[in-house]
């Protein structure tokens, strides 16, 4: 893509920005991506809404990555895993005006709809991630750039967001990338020593108070938990949703889902092996992937009435 080379060759001082709550694909890309400017000698900054979970801070530069935003001077702002100036909203509101007189660069795969004049956007909402995305349009026009770094980076979503290559249906084109990344020395094992062999007690202690809240209804497998509850195990909201995947290994259940209270929204987390949890996500106004998606809801009277109504629907949805 020579419009993405011209804009990268043009370009010297660089804000990349990831949504609020990053996940691994988000953290992945933005240092990745990054890391690979940093090499042409770019200038780049790291922004994100919310402190990222200490599960990536075994990434190289991960302490470079800032949560308040300096409303500098930036030649070029890049947005990566996410297109709706909600997805970074503490920043974004403190001064609207700053992002529509900005060049901006989008990496995105989800649903986007008609992005503003002064965004360049590299998008494909087929693909299962942004690290895929950056790879498969980055590497072409600067291979002789990337490193054993840059490669662990954009590999993080093969064990994040695609869960070692269970969660998506694309194999072909993600064990593909995979071989590429592990050829260009991606560190899988310091990746799977220390996003998944790494549990705490503490982290443990916590899977089993969502197991004995576990709910089974019909089809639907349950917990919950608030997020306050989580400073008692010193572990925060990444390593709290993570347990989600033991949940999601049980057999039978068609849905699983774990509901947390937030403030006043309640967000809720669904994984299927068979049904589309997506169709369910969206209905309530969230989205995602077929088999993994979320979305959140506002707590009108309290988070039991709330919860259950969730229930509810998912329940007739399932119908
Ligand atoms: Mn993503």
């Amino acid at each position: 893509m020579n419009e993405l080379k011209n804009i990268i060759d043009k370009n010297q001082k660089i804000a990349i920005f990831c949504h609020e709550n990053p996940d691994g694909d988000a953290v992945g890309s933005m240092l990745g991506l990054g890391r690979l400017l940093e090499k042409l000698w770019k200038d780049v900054s790291y922004f994100s809404p919310d402190k990222p979970s200490k599960m990536f801070s075994f990434l190289e530069w991960f302490e470079k990555i800032k949560s308040t935003f300096d409303y500098g001077f930036y030649n070029l702002l890049i947005f990566v895993d996410f297109s709706e100036y909600s997805r970074i909203k503490t920043i974004y509101r403190e001064k609207e005006n700053y992002f529509s007189e900005n060049q901006i660069l989008v990496f995105d795969h989800h649903q986007m709809l008609n992005p503003p004049q002064n965004w360049t956007v590299v998008h494909d909402t087929q693909s299962t991630s942004t690290c895929e995305i950056i790879l498969e349009n980055t590497l072409n026009i600067r291979e002789e750039y990337y490193d054993k770094e840059i490669a662990t980076c954009l590999y993080l979503w093969l064990t994040t967001d695609s869960g070692n290559f269970r969660y998506d249906e694309n194999h072909e084109r993600i064990l593909k990338n995979a071989l590429v990344l592990i050829q260009l020395w991606a560190d899988k094992k310091l990746i799977i020593d220390n996003f998944i062999n790494n549990k705490t007690l503490w982290a443990i202690n916590f899977l089993k108070i969502l197991l004995e809240r576990m709910i089974i209804e019909w089809d639907i497998l349950y917990s919950y938990y608030d997020v306050d509850e989580l400073k008692n195990y010193n572990i925060d909201n990444e390593q709290a949703s993570y347990w989600l995947t033991i949940l999601q290994e049980i057999k039978w259940p068609k849905v699983i889902m774990t509901i947390r209270k937030e403030d006043h929204l309640v967000k809720v987390s669904l994984r299927s092996k068979d049904i589309n949890v997506e169709k369910i996500a969206k209905s309530f106004g969230g989205g995602g992937h077929i088999y993994a998606s979320w979305f959140a809801q506002r707590i009108e009277e309290n988070f039991d009435i709330t919860k259950k109504e969730i229930i509810q629907k998912v329940q007739t949805l399932l119908l």
